[in-house]
């Protein structure tokens, strides 16, 4: 093939691609998970891994390498459903680049050009999972993990890292207003900032650790309320959620996107990791806070909301359902944008009153096997009454 013939090749099958349609296939009542990716690294436009011109690159060569396309902010903008796409590419770099839909469900399409960052600080080495939150101080924040090479690592360490949050705001998604990083007395990661003032402050759920990887001491799901979003500083932090031996999370956890607000408490969307033979295991789990205290947990069901399936399983980092956006239309309609092993994003789809429901009416977790037991015998006796 000639360079115009593989060159007419690629165009088709990237189209095809993105056109592809998708379509509910699994539900269990709460929510329905979709067939396709909505993005992969095959997603990515030609323009940005190919030079496209035949005389600098007649054999038509990659240049660019796209890996993976994973843990994004979403927000719905106008009629659009927009997510800050994590890229990552072939040189361990992430980037963030918007895409978007017109229907939340496929279609995702990238905009031309990737984010440009302001830097702020030392320059980061790395920058990923993007929270978006539409503040009531008019504001779309983007709050993310800037990572460094940490400048304490014995010499040879190569691997020692410090994690920050960083922090900008924008009104398109296309200029990004950097403010200063979030400074914390402890690496942070997972970092979200809360849609509405609380007591006046901006309010944000933290995720403290001791170290790049190891939450350590960090305990769980934090809250700081910060003077002021534009020199952010922890001043006081509590945990408001948990890690628990035995459970979902039991070597860490984090916050997902921004809460949801709903008539009968703030819905919240996080992972849980606990380690196995096969290493770190990740997977979804759902809480509600009061509304007259965000902080304040009101329903916790026991266990996941979501883990890996067959093909969601494997990927570049195994094992592994990571969400840090979803959407709500004004119908209530939940659009969940999660990503799996570190790979690729999906969408699963729900309603406020279902997920609600499922927080306030699964029993919350118990800790031992007799009380588990005793769950799943006050819903049998209770169906079995009903043949009667
Ligand atoms: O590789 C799994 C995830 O690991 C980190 O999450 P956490 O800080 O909770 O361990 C993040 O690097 C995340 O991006 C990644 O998906």
């Amino acid at each position: 093939m000639d360079f115009k013939e593989k060159l007419s090749c690629l165009k088709a099958s990237h189209a095809a691609l993105l056109e592809k349609k998708n379509e509910p296939i699994y539900q269990n009542g709460v929510y329905e998970r979709y067939r396709n990716p909505i993005l992969t690294a095959a997603h990515a436009p030609l323009f940005w891994r190919y030079d496209l011109d035949e005389k600098t690159n007649p054999l038509l060569e990659e240049r660019f390498g796209i890996h993976a396309t994973f843990n994004s902010g979403a927000v719905k903008w106008g009629d659009k459903y927009l997510l800050c796409v994590r890229v990552e590419g072939a040189d361990r770099k992430s980037f963030f680049a918007m895409a978007e839909s017109p229907n939340g469900v496929d279609n995702f399409t990238f905009w031309p050009r990737p984010v440009v960052l302001p830097e702020w600080g030392e320059s980061a080495t790395n920058v990923y999972d993007m929270r978006l939150t539409v503040h009531e101080d008019g504001w779309v924040y983007g709050i993310f993990c800037v990572e460094r090479k940490d400048p304490d690592a014995p010499a040879g360490d190569l691997s020692s890292a410090v994690a920050a949050a960083g922090i900008a705001r924008t009104k398109d998604f296309i200029t990004w207003e950097r403010l200063p990083d979030l400074k914390s007395a402890s690496q942070q990661r997972n970092v979200v900032l809360h849609p509405e003032f609380v007591d006046g402050k901006y309010a944000l759920y933290t995720r403290p650790q001791d170290g790049f990887i190891d939450a350590g001491c960090g305990g769980g799901i934090g809250w700081a309320l910060i003077d002021d979003i534009t020199h952010a500083e922890v001043k006081e932090e509590k945990i408001i959620n948990r890690r628990f031996y035995h459970t979902i999370k039991e070597v860490k956890n984090g916050e997902g996107p921004a809460p949801i607000k709903t008539s009968r408490g703030w819905l919240h969307l996080a992972h849980g990791v606990r380690g196995c033979a096969s290493g770190l295991r990740y997977v979804l789990y759902m809480y509600m806070t009061a509304l007259d205290d965000p902080s304040r947990v009101i329903a916790e069901p026991a266990g996941f909301f979501m883990v890996p399936n067959d093909e969601e399983i494997i990927g570049d980092v195994a094992n592994v359902l990571f969400s840090n956006g979803w959407i709500e239309d004004p119908d209530g309609r939940v659009f969940i944008y999660y990503a799996s092993c570190d790979t690729r994003m999906h969408v699963a789809t729900s309603t406020v009153d279902r997920l609600v429901d499922y927080c306030m009416n699964t029993a919350p977790d118990g800790f031992r096997t007799s009380d588990s037991v005793q769950r799943l015998l006050s819903i049998i006796d209770k169906n079995l009454a009903l043949e009667k």
